[in-house]
């Protein structure tokens, strides 16, 4: 069975309770019934308070973290300045910061001062690299785009890209078959500078090297990785590792990237894939695959 209340009860400690909770001349009849009911506070019961305030005392020169201390001028428990220095100067290892606020009583927020005092604990956490509460921040909402992947160059290859964008961060998900088996198959987000929109390359693509006509310009009627560059623009994020097509011609894909910047808002760029296999042998960064990020 536990110790009751009044076995721990030493006489000083009873005279100090007395002093703390009952005026001068207090019935002892009703200080120990009052007592004896007093429940226990969240530190353990309320005669412990003397013992912990020693030990706290004892260790305070073990902590090395900032604090400020902050009281009242009109408090009538500790009086002010010399309470919080005197608190201050126990943390003789600790950089510490003392604060005093004029019409102000014990409980610092509970006075017509409470502003004044939120300003000040405000500041000072502020002054530690606190920040603001991450509460004021935007919440981050997934951002999630389909991308259709539509042929190129007759590749016959289709499929679907699934971009997730969540604060810094883009999962890519791409799959999609009719690819070369076997051969690695390069792929990336492209985009234009500013507010253009990238587009897939129309088939006349092709014929839009130095403005010569078709035959001239282009007589394997292919769109090259340049030919399609005025369409999609320059590479902004490869997809790396590039996946190498399955032996059916399937690529499945997935991974993770940092964005920022301009990859920040996808509405405005294409995916592409690349590799197809032409007269002279493969040709890995011939477009076989776009779509466009809505
Ligand atoms: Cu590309």
């Amino acid at each position: 069975m536990a110790l009751s209340y009044s076995d721990k009860v030493t006489s000083q400690l009873l005279a100090f309770v007395n002093a703390f909770f009952y005026r001068p001349g207090a019935d002892p009849d009703v200080v120990a019934a009052t007592t004896a009911l007093r429940n226990l506070d969240p530190c353990g019961d309320v005669l412990s308070y003397m013992s912990a305030v020693q030990s706290n005392i004892e260790h305070a020169s073990e902590v090395k973290v900032p604090i400020l201390f902050a009281g009242g001028e009109k408090d009538a428990l500790y009086p002010q300045p010399a309470a919080v220095q005197a608190q201050a100067d126990l943390f003789s290892n600790a950089p510490t910061e003392t604060a005093t606020f004029p019409a102000t009583g014990h409980a610092l927020l509970q006075h017509k001062t409470e502003q004044q005092v939120q300003e000040r604990l405000s500041q000072w956490l502020d002054d530690h690299g606190f920040g603001p509460p991450e509460r004021t921040r935007a919440p981050q909402i997934p951002q999630v785009h389909v991308v259709d992947l539509a042929p190129l160059n007759g590749s016959g290859v289709h499929g679907k890209a699934i971009l997730i964008q969540r604060g810094g961060q883009l999962r890519v998900i791409i799959i999609a078959r009719g690819l070369e088996p076997g051969q690695p198959h390069a792929q990336h987000i492209h985009g234009l500078d500013g507010d253009t929109n990238a587009v897939c390359p129309s088939p006349d693509a092709a014929d839009q090297i130095a403005g010569l006509p078709q035959e001239a310009s282009d007589p394997d009627r292919f769109i090259s990785l340049e030919e399609g560059q005025p369409s999609y623009g320059p590479v902004l994020l490869p997809l790396t590792p590039f996946p190498d097509a399955a032996p059916v011609g399937i690529v499945t894909y997935h991974e993770t990237f940092p964005v920022s910047g301009d990859l920040s808002d996808l509405s405005d760029e294409v995916v592409v894939l690349h590799g197809l296999t032409l007269d002279g042998g493969y040709a890995a960064s011939v477009p076989v695959a776009c779509g466009q990020i809505d």
